[in-house]
């Protein structure tokens, strides 16, 4: 299996190839001399034993990373696990499943047919993580799970691959918090995610963030090329804890503004 850094890289390839061809814009205007550090990535999946978020942690398990909080999203049906590396220089993993058999049985049974088409062979290793759709796909039933849900006709689309990554704002030099990365963004043609307000949380809650929204791109549907959004890029800043301590978690009620990155 590849190290953590290939995977990452690996990762990195597949997000600015196929979700979020401006991630090379916002680094280019963000960088200023200095390489940026990212402070996690995320990942989405389809709730179902096959495809679960324990088997994409699987290989992050491999790499030395372990589980830390849990967070549920009651409103769209998802489940979330962040897992973090010894390293504090190994991004965080903050991992997400649609709790499918809370959804429609129309919806449970579209999800079903297209996860059973994976080879669970296909599974093994940690190449799968920036494969993409590991099923075949019309543009009907992508319209048709998007009326539900629009994260699982984001994960029906897009299948695996890294849906964000972040900017540890902490690190830069030029900036000071998200709304000034936001306003440097803006400036340059960028539209903000304003769910929840542009930034979501403050030091109250130890934990920053904002984000871009999704680039549009183009999928090749099995009957069709379509241009719906891919991937985005986000923003956090930390702050210390009481006990002198970077806050490492997660805060549920700004992920839950963020989700909607992809709307
Ligand atoms: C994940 C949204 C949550 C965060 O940092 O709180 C998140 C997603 O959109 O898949 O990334
Ligand atoms: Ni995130």
């Amino acid at each position: 299996m590849d190290s953590g850094q290939a995977l990452f890289d690996k990762l990195w390839q597949d997000y600015i190839n196929r979700l979020c061809p401006s991630a090379h814009k916002v680094h280019a205007l963000l960088e200023e001399g200095q390489p940026l550090i990212n402070d996690h990535i995320a990942l989405r999946t389809f709730g179902l034993p096959k495809v679960g978020l324990e088997v994409l942690a699987r290989p992050f398990l491999a790499l030395g990373y372990q589980q830390k909080g849990d967070y549920t999203f009651e409103a769209k049906k998802l489940n979330a696990c962040h897992f973090e590396h010894p390293d504090p220089l190994m991004p965080k993993v903050f991992i997400s499943e649609l709790m499918v058999e809370q959804c429609s049985p129309a919806l449970q049974a579209i999800v079903e047919k297209l996860v059973a088409q994976v080879d669970a062979s296909s599974l093994t290793g940690s190449d799968f993580l920036h494969q993409g759709r590991l099923w075949d796909l019309d543009w009907a039933t992508y319209q048709t799970l998007a009326e539900e849900s629009e994260y699982a006709s984001w994960v029906a689309a897009h299948g695996y691959g890294a849906n964000h990554f972040t900017v540890s704002v902490n690190q830069l030099n030029a900036h000071d918090d998200c709304l000034s990365v936001n306003n440097r963004l803006r400036d340059n043609g960028f539209a903000i995610n304003e769910s929840g307000g542009e930034v979501k949380g403050d030091a109250s809650v130890y934990l920053e963030q904002s984000s871009t929204m999704a680039d549009r791109v183009p999928v090749a549907f099995s009957d069709d090329t379509q241009t719906i959004p891919g991937g985005f890029y986000e923003f956090a800043k930390r702050y210390v804890l009481p006990n002198g301590e970077l806050y490492q978690g997660f805060v549920a009620a700004s992920a839950d503004k963020i989700f909607e990155s992809t709307h």
